[in-house]
């Protein structure tokens, strides 16, 4: 673990599994409370200068996406030994991670003037908060970490950052790669089981939680923050909708479709859930998209070729074995795939089904892996109610020829984002959130940043 500054000794562990063997490969330390108190303490320490210093801050933003390149190769090593997904695309998040810490580093927020007349002179600026507790989910540690560090850190914020213990050594990792770049204390990174998430969010320290994970512990994260009046930011999960209209062209999309709700393996928070196709063409979806996942290469993500990798941990395989299983005895089908795949590791049939309508827990729950419902539509008015009726809203698309009209039904989609024609549109610019419980607040572009601040009025009377 890295607190303020040095690496730290620990005393118990724990195991940290291959999700391509189920077998153990590592152990990761376990935050002890006296160390948790050592590391709020060092960035409570490392506060006061960081925050005087915008443009020290935003040379270390850049020095760190430096570090992350150079170390890109064998940090994705680590990621796809403890997550599963293709070198490949743990490199790419690598890179992705970096560029999140330049548009920061670049973001310029000057002080709104909202009054200047002969009475009053009157600005608003933005301030940090004080001590961020950022947690952070296994579908893309280093990626959803770096949301959260980028702009924390430039806001002049420091930050304890603890990974999921699913997927802790990446993170750990990119600690010690860091070490040499930020302030001691400015960044510190330790790791535990569940419970020290939850002692996290009690302490008396951080003044913001910064959360992405599940809405169940969501929830109890922000009734922790509530007693302290933390700040909370919680991204949650979503059963994204995507709505076919009826002058779609299967073959151009099938393949943007394919990686929308296949991509590392469906365990993303705002990838595709379920699918709504006008009847007219949900034949033909149905055989393009079948033939896409069927021709999918999976495997251990250190083989060359592999599209997609194991589901990353067992409860979620376990959990994605079982919605399968139900829906296709409550009479849906799968049109390819449908089983757990007899070998070891944790690696599920990527899989499409037919014959699963709302109200099964296929449709209506968030699956968060490798198997997708195809449900077919006549009339626009209900499938925009069926997609709404939900306690979901982080994400929908809409998909048609007529972008005009394809755009009028997205906004009729009470989610954080509509996409048209295509889906999960994400990048550091764009504001990225939940409504209803898939989150509060958002990540991401000047928003986002304004989320690790709190304001300030600034009031000269003339
Ligand atoms: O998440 P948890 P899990 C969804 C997905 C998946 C389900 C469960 O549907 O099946 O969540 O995954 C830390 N206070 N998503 O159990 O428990 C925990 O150690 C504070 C969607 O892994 O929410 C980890 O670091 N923190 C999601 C982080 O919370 C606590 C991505 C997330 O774990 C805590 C992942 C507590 N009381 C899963 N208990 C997305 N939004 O993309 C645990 N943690």
């Amino acid at each position: 673990m890295t607190i303020d500054g040095k690496s730290v000794a620990h005393i118990d562990d724990f195991d940290v599994i291959n999700p391509s063997t189920g077998e153990a490969f590592a152990q990761a330390p376990d935050c002890d409370a006296d160390q948790l108190d050592a590391a709020f303490d060092a960035a409570a320490r490392a506060y006061g200068d960081w925050r005087t210093d915008l443009a020290l801050r935003r040379e270390t933003l850049n020095a760190a996406a430096d570090a992350i390149v150079a170390n890109a190769e064998s940090l994705a090593q680590v990621l796809t030994l403890e997550q599963g997904r293709p070198v490949n695309q743990s490199v790419i998040e690598l890179h992705a991670s970096a560029a999140w810490f330049r548009y920061f580093a670049a973001l310029d927020l000057p002080a709104e003037v909202i009054q200047d007349d002969a009475t009053t002179y009157a600005e608003v600026t933005r301030k940090p908060i004080g001590v961020v507790a950022a947690i952070t989910p296994w579908n893309f540690p280093l990626l959803l970490a770096s949301w959260k560090l980028a702009p924390a850190l430039l806001a002049g914020n420091t930050v304890v950052l603890k990974p999921s213990p699913y997927t802790p050594l990446a993170t750990l990792a990119l600690g010690a790669a860091l070490r040499g770049v930020l302030p001691p204390g400015v960044l510190n990174v330790v790791s535990g089981r569940d419970p020290l998430g939850a002692s996290m969010t009690e302490h008396p320290v951080p003044r913001k939680i910064s959360f992405t994970g599940s809405i169940a512990t969501g929830k109890r994260v922000a009734a922790a923050a509530a007693g302290d009046l933390k700040r909370v930011t919680l991204e949650l999960g979503g059963n994204d909708p995507a709505i076919l209209l009826d002058d779609i062209d299967p073959a151009a999309i099938t393949e943007k479709l394919f990686q929308s709700a296949f991509g590392n393996n469906g365990q993303i928070c705002s990838a595709i859930k379920r699918v709504y196709v006008h009847e007219s063409r949900y034949d033909e979806v149905v055989e393009a998209l079948t033939e896409r996942v069927r021709a999918a290469v999976v495997g251990d993500g250190f083989l060359d070729g592999v599209e997609l990798g194991p589901i990353q941990n067992a409860p979620q395989y376990e959990r994605v074995s079982q919605l399968v299983a139900s829906a296709i005895s409550d009479g849906a089908t799968a049109t390819t795939g449908g089983r757990p795949m007899d070998r070891p590791g944790y690696f599920f049939e990527p899989t499409v089904l037919v014959g699963a309508a709302d109200g099964t827990a296929i449709v209506d729950e968030e699956q968060f892996g490798p198997a997708l419902p195809l449900i077919p539509f006549s009339r626009v008015e209900d499938v925009v109610a069926q997609a709404n009726a939900t306690n979901f809203g982080l994400g929908a698309s809409v998909w048609g020829a007529d972008t005009d009209r394809a755009t009028s039904v997205a906004t009729q989609l009470d989610s954080g984002s509509v996409w048209v024609n295509t889906h999960m549109a994400v990048a550091p610019n764009l504001p990225f959130g939940g409504a209803k419980w898939s989150g509060i607040g958002v990540e991401n572009g000047p928003w986002g940043y304004a989320a690790f601040t709190e304001l300030q009025l600034v009031l000269r009377a003339r």
